[in-house]
């Protein structure tokens, strides 16, 4: 009897230890709310920058742009809705008011909008006809307003805030739902300001206060995800960069209080305590606002592929950014560059290689019809495999069968349940031997290798280490289609030209007179000499096995800067702002001094139009960027005349080549003096610096 009993207890414990394996895991850490899941799972939308200084070619109005420069003749928010649809993107987030504080609705709070402009008689409302045209394609509607605002005269005031908020109303009432709100924390100080012309300078941690406009807009839209990057810790965060990707190890998590250093931004914090995922925000040309000379530089497949593959591709969002023209429609290059980005995405992922694959796992949780290796293939993100709670190791195995070749591999947690794998390895069954293909860090909601192509029968994925036991929802292998990187073109000071290319087996062919290169231009084999003129370099990659060309890059250099000479240093590093390498650079040191002084001797008069300037592209290791600028010219070198001065604006996010031009006007010697940088006291960092001649 006695016997029994004991029979009976140890199957009743053991049946309880199998229930509970069969039971879900429990979540492990911060998880996301319902709002942060839903938008994740958007992956790829667009963000779209129009405002008045489209129409005076700036990166960020002043503020006192006059409205009648606001008429977009042709304006249709359908051509911006579709361009958004046709790329697979879902949802599009807009400047309802940048910087300048111009309106893009008829705010009844200030006239400094719209109503005041050309268009439609100042009767039109851009942010209705872009949440009706986002209704009519199916896509989320979002909308940037941004916080500082350089045409408020009670901007700095407390009255602002109450401004603020009824705006925020507005938009976040009369449009129907919003489902991203972007509050950017960019704040250069000086401004209009209803006519004060001055520098205001506010602390973004009190002065909006934050807390209670975040009430405010979660009362108005409770499905909306609120993303900040100057304030209170909100649902999104910033990646710390504008360049188009986050970090490899990149957790969702954050800690709720505290600075977060831009290092932070890009990797996340591995036990934070909040649960704010990363968004990649770029724009497909260098700068967020139109600028006809940028024609030439929207960002092409290969770069755009980058894009997609540090953003989506390692657990975060990918936010791109589409200038509206002074017409007011989307330019034909933005279009055609996003319909290469959706074929080559939609062709790389057509065929999923796992489906066919048998899937087997060494470690599972419980009953295996729950938890088993084959929910990793089922098309269901909400099923997952897992393994018992004491496990942090574990592999999966899918067998092909026959020998098949890939280059993708594409996995997910199910992160209601919190992101969990801190480490993972990829092997390849190769010749009967397994080959380590890839060890990465984390997961996350999706992360998708990219590798050479491999021949193999059989894949293992190893979970190497988890926070708790790891649990996988998918598993996707492709083949994806070759995508040849055009080379980068460099040009030294002495004018000689050198092309890099993007990959090892590629051969490079080029032109130097404008014209389309092809395999049969000339090849390059080593350094090209050019004249000293302007000119015009095109060049492409070629594979000779499989003759495949890559897409043309192109640069267009100015006079050569052989003879100039900088004079107001002795320093050999100086000589780096001439060189032509964006990756080397000068810092330039006194920072007591500031502003300090580069003159530049040019060896014989120019006809000068212009300058351009590239910030020491190594910022986040040594030194800092110049955000105000003077440039002056002489003739003789000692009587100087100025000629432009003025801000850098937004260099910081984005620290591209920042081109300023001016009348024709002939000197022998510049001065660029750094009258700011963006971090206070620091050395200013060049890695270039030229002259736009009219010749
Ligand atoms: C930045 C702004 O200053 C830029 O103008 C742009 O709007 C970008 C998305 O955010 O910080």
């Amino acid at each position: 009897m006695k016997k029994n009993w004991l029979i009976i207890c140890s199957f009743i414990a053991l049946s309880r230890a199998v229930l509970a394996q069969d039971a879900a895991p429990k979540p492990f850490g911060p998880i996301p709310s319902a709002n942060q899941l839903r938008w994740q799972k958007m992956e790829y939308y667009a963000f779209i920058h129009f405002s008045v200084n489209t129409y005076t070619d700036m990166a960020w109005g002043f503020g006192n742009e006059d409205p009648k420069i606001f008429n977009p003749e042709k304006l249709d928010c359908r051509q911006w809705a579709r361009i958004c649809k046709e790329a697979g993107m879902k949802g599009i987030i807009f400047t309802a008011k940048h910087h300048s504080g111009f309106c893009l609705w008829p705010s009844k709070y200030t006239d400094y909008s719209v109503e005041k402009a050309p268009w439609k008689n100042g009767k039109g409302d851009i942010v209705r006809e872009m949440a009706d045209a986002c209704k009519e394609f199916g896509l989320k509607f979002g909308v940037y307003l941004s916080p500082w605002d350089r045409n408020h005269p009670d901007y700095g005031k407390p009255e602002y805030i109450t401004y603020f908020r009824n705006q925020l109303t507005e938009l976040l009432t009369n449009y129907g739902e919003i489902f991203e709100v972007w509050f950017d924390g960019a704040n250069g100080g000086n401004g209009y300001y209803g006519g004060a012309n001055e520098t205001r300078k506010i602390d973004a941690k009190t002065y909006y206060d934050w807390q209670n406009t975040y009430k405010l807009v979660r009362k108005l839209q409770p499905n909306i995800v609120i993303w900040n990057d100057g304030g209170d810790r909100a649902d999104l965060r910033w990646v710390g960069t504008e360049a188009g990707y986050v970090g490899e190890t990149n957790w969702s998590l954050l800690n709720a209080t505290g600075d977060v250093p831009e290092n932070m931004l890009r990797h996340g914090v591995e036990n934070g305590n909040a649960w704010v995922p990363g968004e990649v925000n770029t724009s497909i040309r260098p700068e967020w606002f139109y600028h006809e000379r940028e024609d030439r530089k929207v960002k092409t497949l290969p770069q755009l592929l980058d894009i997609y593959y540090h953003s989506v591709g390692r657990n975060a969002t990918m936010l791109l950014n589409f200038p509206i023209m002074p017409n007011g429609l989307i330019h034909e290059k933005d279009e055609k560059a996003v319909q290469d980005l959706t074929k080559t995405l939609k062709e790389t992922f057509a065929n999923n290689l796992a489906k066919k694959a048998i899937v087997s796992a060494n470690l599972t949780r419980g009953s295996k019809t729950i938890f088993g290796a084959n929910k990793v293939i089922d098309n269901d993100v909400n099923t997952f495999w897992a393994t018992n709670d004491d496990e942090k190791t574990a592999s999966i195995t899918l067998d092909f069968g026959k020998s098949t070749s890939f280059n993708r591999f594409l996995v997910q947690e199910p992160i209601q349940f919190g992101q969990r794998v801190k480490a993972f390895t990829l092997e390849a069954f190769v010749n009967k031997k397994w080959v380590e293909i890839a060890k990465e860090t984390t997961i996350g909601y999706k992360r998708i290798l990219r590798f050479p192509t491999v021949e193999a029968t059989k894949l293992r994925f190893n979970i190497l280490d988890a926070k708790s036991c790891p649990l996988i929802s998918n598993i996707e292998v492709y083949k994806a289609p070759i995508v040849l990187t055009p080379p980068s073109i460099l040009r030294n000071k002495e004018g000689m030209v050198q092309f890099v290319s993007g990959d090892k087996e590629s051969e490079i062919y080029y032109t130097l007179d404008g014209s389309q290169p092809t395999a049969k231009s000339e090849k390059y084999t080593s350094t090209v000499k050019t004249t000293d003129e302007k000119v015009e370099i095109k060049a492409i990659s070629y594979n000779p096995f499989t003759k495949q060309s890559s897409i043309v890059s192109e640069e267009y250099f100015d006079i050569s800067r052989k003879n100039w000479k900088i004079i107001s240093t002795e320093e050999v590093a100086a000589n780096n702002l001439l060189d032509g390498n964006p990756n080397t650079s000068w810092h330039q040191k006194g920072n007591q001094a500031l502003p300090a002084a580069l003159v530049i001797d040019l060896g014989k008069a120019e006809n000068l139009q212009g300058f351009r300037y590239l910030p020491a592209q190594n910022w986040w290791e040594e030194g800092s960027i110049i955000t105000h600028y003077k440039f002056e010219i002489s003739e003789d070198g000692k009587a100087w005349q100025s000629i432009s001065e003025g801000e850098f604006s937004n260099i910081k996010n984005n620290p591209f080549w920042q081109i300023k031009t001016f009348k024709p006007i002939f000197a022998k010697y510049v001065k660029f003096t750094a009258l700011k940088n963006a971090q206070e006291g620091s050395a200013s960092g060049y890695a270039e610096l030229d002259i736009i001649t009219t010749k």
